[in-house]
């Protein structure tokens, strides 16, 4: 039997921070598995180093869905996205080494594709609605098949989603920067912004918006409404879904498609929204929902309700996530769309990846495991810096979701 022999978590930043665990086992095979979570990437680093490599070594790499249940129910202190990432690691590191011993990349030991590509949407954006129209077009140029489309509101500088420079990466700053927010601007201008797109470019694509947890279930509602004419892909992150009770008033209001998920870490933060068709597509990760084994879990549940796939893929998630989500995402029937926010050329100089974006499409490596090897001497130039996320403030000072 090989067993573990060593873990080693590697911080890097080429552009951004990115940490990253490798595991190594007694036949000398190696496996990846991302454990970013931005703007705290340091406390899973901790938690990697200090509380599972010494547990990892030694043991069978094999018995993945054992070793799952040991991280998960021996921690006894359940969930959390600092915990559930630090597993997803683990996970996503064995499953690469799993098909590296069979010979066989991680799709086929899901079972095989059901598809040969994942449909991807590209982020276009714009500081007003006339630069947003020429990032579509960019993006439909480049042959994107569903888009998301987010524009600067006037007058609230910290409109969410508006790239400035080659990507957009939202944890910029050493300390948290304060953005502005008016919701009452955002209401009057998010309609007629969409509408922009739709008169311009017709309806031959999916458009995607991204609210990021800004509205109440009544704004919600009403904003959902006022997007039916413009048959959204899906509206997301209505509203914060700490509360799923909320997505039950949004959905008698409105039929514009509900995606969710992205701040989930378990099945427990979907259960309700799935099994009451409260949404249309499920957005949660391999990163920060435990790993390959938890997230099938959760998307097996969402076929069984007829709710749809969306994972996300930010540029926070590494190129080994987004390895190990093309690889589910081609597996499994129920799904729907897998963001993609290219990485930058200098995040390549330490990822190099087998994936390959096609006609709107991401197509999986066929190489052994999940195709994503990590130059450790790259990684070495580039140190970790703190950066954290924004944190947003409506106009008359008090704090609001960013
Ligand atoms: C998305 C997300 C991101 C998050 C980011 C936070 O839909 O891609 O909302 O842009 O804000 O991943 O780290
Ligand atoms: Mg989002």
């Amino acid at each position: 039997m090989a067993t573990i022999t060593g873990a080693k978590v590697i911080i890097t930043s080429p552009g951004r921070n990115f940490v990253t665990l490798k595991i190594t086992t007694s036949d000398g095979v190696t496996g990846l598995g991302d454990a970013t979570l931005n703007g705290r990437e340091l406390a899973v680093a901790a938690y990697l180093r200090d509380h599972l490599v010494p547990l990892l070594i030694g043991r069978d790499p094999d018995r993945i869905e054992d070793m799952w249940q040991y991280l998960y129910k021996g921690a006894y202190w359940r969930r959390g996205p600092v915990t559930m990432t630090a597993i997803a690691a683990v996970d996503t590191a064995l499953w690469d080494i799993k098909g590296k011993v069979a010979g066989m990349p991680v799709y086929d030991l899901l079972g095989g594709r059901a598809r040969d590509g994942a449909m991807v949407y590209g982020h276009a954006s714009g500081g007003s609605v006339a630069e947003l129209l020429d990032d579509v077009a960019r993006f439909r140029d480049l042959g994107y098949r569903a888009i998301r489309a987010q524009a600067a509101v006037p007058g609230s500088p910290g409109s969410y989603g508006v790239r400035h420079g080659a990507i957009y990466e939202p944890a910029a700053t050493a300390l948290p920067e304060e953005q502005l927010w008016s919701t009452e601007d955002y209401l009057d201008f998010a309609p007629s912004c969409l509408g922009q797109v739709r008169e311009k470019f017709g309806f031959d694509f999916h458009l995607l918006h991204d609210v990021h947890h800004r509205l109440t279930p009544t704004e919600a509602g009403r904003l959902g409404r006022a997007f039916e004419e413009l048959r959204l892909f899906w509206m997301e992150d209505p509203t914060p879904a700490e509360l799923q009770e909320s997505f039950r008033q949004i959905r008698r209001a409105t039929t514009t498609p509900i995606a969710v998920g992205e701040v989930f870490n378990s099945i427990w933060d979907c259960q309700q929204l799935i099994t009451e068709r409260l949404i249309d597509y499920i957005r949660a990760s391999v990163v920060h929902a435990g790993g390959i084994t938890h997230l099938r879990r959760i998307f097996h549940l969402a076929e069984l309700y007829q709710v749809r796939t969306g994972s996300h893929g930010a540029t926070d998630l590494s190129p080994v996530s987004l390895s190990a989500a093309v690889h589910l995402d081609v597996t499994v029937p129920n799904f729907g769309v897998q963001e993609y926010m290219a990485h930058s050329p200098l995040t390549h100089e330490v990822f190099r990846t087998g994936y390959e974006l096609r006609d709107g499409a991401l197509y999986p490596s066929s190489a052994p495991g999940l195709g994503v090897e990590l130059d450790e001497e790259a990684a070495a130039r580039f140190p970790y810096e703190p950066k954290y996320l924004p944190v947003g403030r409506r106009t008359d000072g008090s704090v609001h979701d960013w």
